[in-house]
């Protein structure tokens, strides 16, 4: 057996992947009250074979007051890719943009770093969002990439980019960090809003969810791992699942 088995997935992940796992853990465990979220037990941490290396995925999931899942998950397949994607939800009853983020690369070159805090009432982020947002300081990056057909969801504040130097990797570092100061303090401080809103913002976390499982590229990974059927459950059920309605 290798040594490197006995090593969590996060310490065997590109460096980045690890001070960016490293930076949103530390930020929700510093504003958010945080109680964990049953995976189903089977999902908590998966393996499958991709083109001969191992594919292997460890989930961590919390809730909070605020948010229905906040959730975080490292993948590598062998020594050729490396994934960190998250989400958080936040819970209908606020007026909250959804945070993503998902940073892919392999053997020492990221190739999508991709973070926002996507709006889903009715198409705006709260102008207390705006405000903050819109007063960052904005960062250049020598290779930015262009959004896929379903990335409409995105905002104008979307960062998407190829990193392509050590100062750029920290470029993507410190905006990440930013969106997550900004939208935790923002959260913490929400009240819920009235029911008529909340059906407008249930639609508009369903259209998030629905257009990420448009993702051919995440697809693709997960099928040829785990197979067609496994894929489209994991990817509806762990990575992108549709709220429930709520009723009052
Ligand atoms: C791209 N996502 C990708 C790519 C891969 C994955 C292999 C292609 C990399 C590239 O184009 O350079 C794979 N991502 C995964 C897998 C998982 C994952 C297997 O998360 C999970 C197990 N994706 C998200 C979130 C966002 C997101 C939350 O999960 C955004 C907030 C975006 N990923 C995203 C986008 C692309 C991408 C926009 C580029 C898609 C394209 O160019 O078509």
């Amino acid at each position: 057996m290798s040594t490197t088995s006995t090593l969590s997935l996060r310490e065997q992940q590109n460096p980045l992947i690890r001070q960016l796992a490293d930076c949103i853990e530390a930020a929700w465990h510093k504003y958010l009250d945080l109680s964990l979220y049953d995976l189903p037990a089977e999902l908590g941490y998966v393996e499958g074979k991709l083109e001969g290396e191992k594919l292997t995925i460890e989930n961590r999931c919390y809730q909070t007051p605020q948010f229905r899942k906040i959730h975080l998950e490292l993948a590598k397949v062998g020594p050729v890719l490396d994934i960190l994607h998250c989400v958080m939800f936040p819970r209908p009853e606020y007026d909250l943009p959804m945070f993503g983020c998902d940073l892919v690369g392999g053997r020492g070159q990221m190739s999508a770093a991709i973070v926002d805090l996507s709006p889903v009432n009715t198409g705006y982020l709260p102008s207390s969002y705006i405000n903050s947002l819109s007063a960052l300081q904005p960062l250049e990056f020598s290779q930015p990439r262009a959004l896929p057909e379903w990335g409409d969801i995105f905002s104008e504040y979307c960062t998407f980019v190829r990193p392509s130097t050590p100062e750029e990797e920290n470029f993507f570092l410190q905006r990440v960090q930013e969106f997550l100061e900004i939208h935790c303090s923002l959260a913490i401080a929400s009240q819920p809003v009235s029911p008529e809103q909340m059906q407008q913002i249930l639609a508009g976390q369903r259209n998030y969810c629905t257009k990420q499982q448009k993702n051919d590229k995440t697809r693709r990974v997960l099928e040829k791992a785990f197979g067609t059927d496994w894929a489209e459950h994991y990817m509806n059920t762990v990575l992108f699942d549709l709220p429930q309605e709520v009723s009052r």
